[in-house]
C-alpha cells in the first residue's frame, strides 16, 4: 500500500478500532487508491485523505415514542453528513436492530464515491436508527417515523441533506417522514426522495437499484461476450433490491433461483417468473411475511432454514442483494468451483475483504457495490430535479436515463481501472474514479 494511505489507516485504527465495518470499508478505498497516490502527491499535500475519512458532522438525538401498551419506547436517531464536497450531502435511512456508528460511517463513506460515480452533484450521508420495523403496528411505525423527523427535520434541507430509504425504510416508511417534515416547516420542499409518485416521487424509483445492478452486470458480461440470456441467478434478499433485481434479470432472460430473508433462503429449481414476482411483492411488501412461505404457494421450490443461497446450488451470475458482509470466503470458493462468472453487488458491502480477493483472484467478475447499486441514489438525484423542475419525467424517460448512466459508470470504473493496468479491476478504476472527482473538488473548495 502506498505510504500515505497506510499512515492514514494507521492512525485512523488506532481511533477507530471498534468500528470494523467501517474500518474495512476505508481499508478497501485506500488500497486501492495506492497507485493513484503513487502519481499523485498533491492528495497528501492537501490532507485528503485524513479530511476525507473523517465525517464533515455528525448528529445523534433521542428518538422517544409510545408503542400499543401506552409504555415509551427510546431509540437513538444517526445522520452521518460525511462530505459535501460535490453537492448536498445525500444517502439513506436505515432502520434495523443492528444500525450503529460503525455501520452507519462505513454506508456514508461509501456513498461519496457511489455519489460521485452516478455524475450527479450529490455528497455522501448516511442515517437511520437501531429502531426494529418488524413486528411492528402500522401505528408504531407511524409514530415512530414521526419522532424521528421531529429532530432530523432541523438538520436537512434541499440544498443541505436529502435522505431516502435504505434497509427498513421503503415507500411507507418515506411517506411517514415526509408527512411529518411537511407539517412542522410548512414547506412542499421534496426533501426526501423515494416519494410516492402522487406526492412528487420518481417513477422508476423503486425499481431503480435492482435494474441498475442488472444492467451493470450486462454491462460486465459484454466485456466478455456473454448476456443475460440462460444464465442462472442467484440473488440474496427479498425486499426492494432484491425484488427488481430479480425482476430485471428474468425479464432478460435469466433463471432467476433464489431470494431469502434474515431466516433463509428460497431455492426454485424452475426460475422465478413474473407470477411468482407479484407473489414476493405482496408477501413482503404488503403482508410483511417471511420468504419461508414460498414453498408453500410454489412447492416445486426448495427453503433453506438459517441458511444464504450460495452454496445451496450452483449458478453463473451471484447478485448479493441484502446485507453487508454475506458473501464469505467460503461461498466465493464454492462459486469459483461451480464456474460462476460475475459476482455484482446490489447491496452496500455483501461481499467481505478476503472473498473479494479470492474472486478476482480467480477471474470472476466482480462488481462493488458502490458501482453496481448506484442506480438507486441515481434515479434519486433524477428525482430531485424532477421535483426542482417541477415537472414528472414518464418511466421510459427515468429508465434511460438509468441505464445511461449505469454504462457511464461501468465504462469510468473500467477505464480507470486499465489507466492504472488492471482493466478487470472495477474495484480499484470505481474507488479511483469515484475519489478523483471528489478529492479535486476539495482542493477547488480551498479549507
Ligand atoms: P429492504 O429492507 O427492502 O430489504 C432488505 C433485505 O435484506 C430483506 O430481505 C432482509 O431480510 C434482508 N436482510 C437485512 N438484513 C439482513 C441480515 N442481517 N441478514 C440477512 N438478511 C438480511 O432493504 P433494501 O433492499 O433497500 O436494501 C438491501 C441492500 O441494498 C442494503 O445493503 C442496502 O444498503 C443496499 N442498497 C439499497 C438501495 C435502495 O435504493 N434501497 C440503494 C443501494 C443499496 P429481513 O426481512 O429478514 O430483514
Ligand atoms: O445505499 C444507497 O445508495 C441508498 N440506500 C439509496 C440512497 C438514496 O439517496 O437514494
Amino acid at each position: 500500500m502506498n505510504a500515505y494511505a497506510q499512515n492514514v489507516l494507521e492512525s485512523l485504527q488506532k481511533n477507530c478500532s471498534h468500528q470494523k465495518e467501517f474500518m474495512q470499508s476505508v481499508s478497501e478505498v485506500l488500497g486501492s487508491l495506492s497507485k493513484l497516490l503513487d502519481r499523485q502527491s498533491k492528495y497528501e499535500k492537501y490532507c485528503i485523505l485524513e479530511r476525507l475519512v473523517m465525517p464533515e458532522r455528525i448528529i445523534i438525538f433521542q428518538v422517544p415514542w409510545i408503542d400499543d401498551r401506552g409504555k415509551i419506547q427510546i431509540n437513538t436517531g444517526f445522520r452521518i453528513q460525511f462530505n459535501s464536497a460535490i453537492g448536498p450531502y445525500k444517502g439513506g435511512l436505515r432502520f434495523h436492530p443492528s444500525v450503529n456508528l460503525s455501520i452507519l460511517k462505513f454506508l456514508g463513506f461509501e456513498q461519496i464515491f457511489k455519489n460521485s460515480l452516478t455524475t450527479l452533484p450529490m455528497g455522501g450521508a448516511k442515517g437511520g436508527s437501531d429502531f426494529d420495523p418488524k413486528g411492528k403496528s402500522e401505528r408504531e411505525v407511524l409514530a415512530f417515523c414521526q419522532n424521528f423527523m421531529r429532530e432530523l427535520y432541523r438538520h436537512i434541507g434541499t440544498s443541505i441533506d436529502v435522505p431516502a430509504g435504505d434497509i427498513g425504510v421503503g415507500s411507507r416508511e418515506i411517506g411517514y417522514l415526509y408527512g411529518q417534515y411537511k407539517r412542522i416547516v410548512n414547506s412542499c420542499d421534496s426533501v426526501l426522495t423515494g416519494k410516492g409518485v402522487n406526492w412528487g416521487g420518481s417513477k422508476i424509483r423503486p425499481e431503480a437499484t435492482g435494474y441498475g445492478c442488472v444492467y451493470f452486470a450486462q454491462e460486465m458480461l459484454k466485456t466478455r461476450n456473454m448476456d443475460m440470456e440462460g444464465k442462472k441467478v442467484l440473488i440474496s434478499g427479498s425486499g426492494n433490491v432484491a425484488q427488481y433485481a430479480a425482476q430485471k434479470a428474468f425479464m432478460l432472460g435469466a433463471k432467476v433461483l433464489s431470494l431469502s430473508d434474515s431466516n433463509g433462503s428460497v431455492i426454485d429449481p424452475d426460475g422465478i417468473d413474473e407470477e411468482k414476482f407479484a407473489y414476493v411483492q405482496e408477501l413482503k411488501n404488503v403482508r410483511r411475511g417471511r420468504i419461508a412461505e414460498y414453498v408453500k404457494k410454489f412447492p416445486r421450490a426448495t427453503y433453506y432454514e438459517n441458511c444464504r443461497p450460495w452454496q445451496l446450488t450452483s449458478c453463473d451470475i451471484a447478485l448479493p442483494c441484502a446485507t453487508q458482509n454475506e458473501l464469505d470466503l467460503r461461498d466465493a470458493e464454492f462459486l469459483a468451483k461451480n464456474n460462476c462468472i460475475a459476482v455484482c453487488e446490489g447491496a452496500n458491502m455483501p461481499t467481505t475483504l478476503e472473498a473479494t480477493a479470492f474472486l478476482q483472484a480467480n477471474n470472476i467478475l466482480f462488481a462493488p457495490g458502490k458501482a453496481s447499486n448506484a442506480g438507486g441514489v441515481a434515479t434519486s438525484g433524477l428525482e430531485m430535479s424532477q421535483n426542482a423542475i417541477r415537472l414528472n419525467w414518464e418511466s421510459d424517460e427515468v429508465d434511460s436515463k438509468l441505464r445511461t448512466i449505469m454504462v457511464k459508470i461501468h465504462e469510468s470504473a473500467r477505464e480507470t481501472a486499465a489507466e492504472f493496468g488492471e482493466p478487470d479491476n472495477y474495484v480499484m478504476g470505481a474507488n479511483i474514479a469515484g475519489f478523483r472527482k471528489v478529492a479535486d473538488a476539495m482542493i477547488d473548495l480551498g479549507v
